[in-house]
């Protein structure tokens, strides 16, 4: 494993945010920077006295207001929030704006960059919006592939001992009727075993986009000897991380029916006074992790490199719950902030299992020295807090926060133009005025 200059000793130290690595510093390139999970990932390793290079098309942001949405937390332009990670954390965040779509492009930033590591998160990332229709179907499945492809090719042609570290998801699984393994198991045939993938079977276009995936980096790892962990992570929750200390280091948070996930929807329908929604019996389990949390768990990925021709795989969760347990804990915590929720239960717009057996095994990162830190009640209580200070921000946007697409029938395209424009009395005002949400100039 190549290490870049350690940070500590070339005069950038530590600010006083999160212990930082007894090993040597490493240089490491984060696709999708600019995202939920890569900003606060971007700050962490930061921290941690690693180098930290960045890469963003800004695609979330244009495809958010695709959807007629934006960030419950504004986001600044990237200058500003490389500006902010100067003045705040003292340190110096790298970045290159492209995509990963341009093999040129990805070709080059590797070979400039050359990273010990770099962690893949540069993906569509939302189920709903690969189920709208035809077109938002293919964009996901193309996207997400050639991205990886041209990560692969580019790491074995410019930087081949780097460690990728790709961003899968649980869902690639589904919901068998068996435990989980991490990654793969022994399977007995006609009298014969053999050590195999499990098998995926996936809910929606994104999450098969993301079996693919695996298997383009699977097999990467076979021919070519690419160092690679698959992080198979659960749904993420939580707005804040150590690192964020200051307003404008804040990471973005979604909450429309596209891009946010269960539980930051349900808190968001709660101070909104909207019913909080899980979806037919509500009996979905799914694996959950806080933001925090799996910024530990990619770090720790990222310090504890795979072995060249390693392909290894990681479950990241931290506990399994139900949508209704989210519902419940969402509403409990919401009448201390003097709200007064509904939970109903609309028809599941999804294709999936109401009510099913959810016990995979998580023991990969546990050995690595994973350990939760986040309860997930007093997570909900921090992110309450937060919104409750973005509530304007919310209130103009509640129109695209009820489900309309639809896994089972039509194109779900004009559903979503249809949607009610928010009133005028609901638009923003003042100090939370989106102005800085969109790409740099
Ligand atoms: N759900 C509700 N009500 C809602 C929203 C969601 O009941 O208002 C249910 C869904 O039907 C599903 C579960 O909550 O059963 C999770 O849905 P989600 O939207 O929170 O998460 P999902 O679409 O599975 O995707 C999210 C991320 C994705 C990541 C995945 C991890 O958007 O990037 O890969 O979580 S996992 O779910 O483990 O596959």
């Amino acid at each position: 494993m190549l290490f870049g200059p350690s940070l500590e000793s070339s005069g950038c130290l530590l600010n006083g945010f999160g212990a930082s690595f007894d090993g040597p510093s490493m240089k490491v390139l984060v696709t999708g920077v600019d995202g939920y999970s890569g900003w606060p990932l971007a700050l962490h390793l930061l921290a941690r006295g690693h180098e930290v290079v960045g890469v963003d098309s800004f695609v979330t942001r244009r495809r958010v207001r695709e959807v007629g949405s934006w960030s419950a937390t504004p986001i600044p332009s990237f200058p500003n929030r490389q500006k902010a990670v100067r003045e705040v954390l003292g340190k110096e965040l790298g970045f290159h704006r492209g995509d990963l779509g341009d093999y040129a492009f990805v070709h080059e930033l590797l070979a400039r960059e050359k990273p010990d590591a770099i962690v893949h998160l540069a993906e569509q990332r939302s189920a709903p919006y690969s189920m709208i229709d035809v077109h938002h179907a293919v964009a996901t499945q193309v996207e997400n592939l050639r991205g990886t492809l041209h990560l692969l090719y580019a790491i074995r042609d410019t930087c081949p001992k780097a460690h990728l570290v790709k961003m899968g998801t649980m869902g690639e699984y589904g919901t068998p009727n068996t435990d989980i393994p991490e990654g793969f198991f022994e399977m007995e045939f006609h009298g014969r075993k053999d050590v195999v993938p499990f098998p995926r079977q996936a809910g929606s276009w994104y999450h098969w986009s993301k079996v693919f995936d695996s298997g383009d980096v699977m097999f990467a790892s076979k021919i070519w000897g690419v160092a690679a962990t698959d992080v198979m992570q659960g749904v993420l929750y939580g707005i804040r991380t150590p690192e964020i200390t200051d307003r404008r280091l804040l990471t973005r948070f979604d909450f429309d029916e596209t891009w946010g996930t269960a539980l930051n929807r349900f808190i968001t329908q709660a101070v909104l006074g909207l019913p909080i929604t899980p979806y037919g019996k509500g009996e979905q389990r799914r694996g959950f992790i806080a933001l925090e949390d799996s910024m530990q768990s990619l770090r720790l990925a990222v310090e504890h490199p795979a072995e060249p021709g390693q392909y290894r795989v990681f479950n990241q969760f931290d506990a399994a719950y139900s949508v209704n347990e989210l519902a419940e804990i969402t509403a409990r915590v919401a009448t201390e902030f003097g709200l007064a929720p509904v939970i109903e239960h609309p028809p599941d717009p999804r294709v999936e299992a109401e009510q099913h057996y959810y016990n995979p095994v998580h023991e990969h990162l546990l050995a690595l020295g994973y350990h939760r830190t986040r309860q997930l009640e007093d997570v909900v209580r921090e992110i309450f807090h937060d919104l409750v200070h973005f509530r304007r921000r919310l209130e103009a946007k509640r129109h695209v926060v009820m489900p309309t697409v639809q896994w089972r029938s039509v194109d779900s395209r004009p559903a979503l133009e249809a949607r009610a424009p928010p009133s005028p009395s609901a638009s923003p005002v003042g100090r939370d005025e989106p102005a800085s949400e969109g790409p740099p100039a």
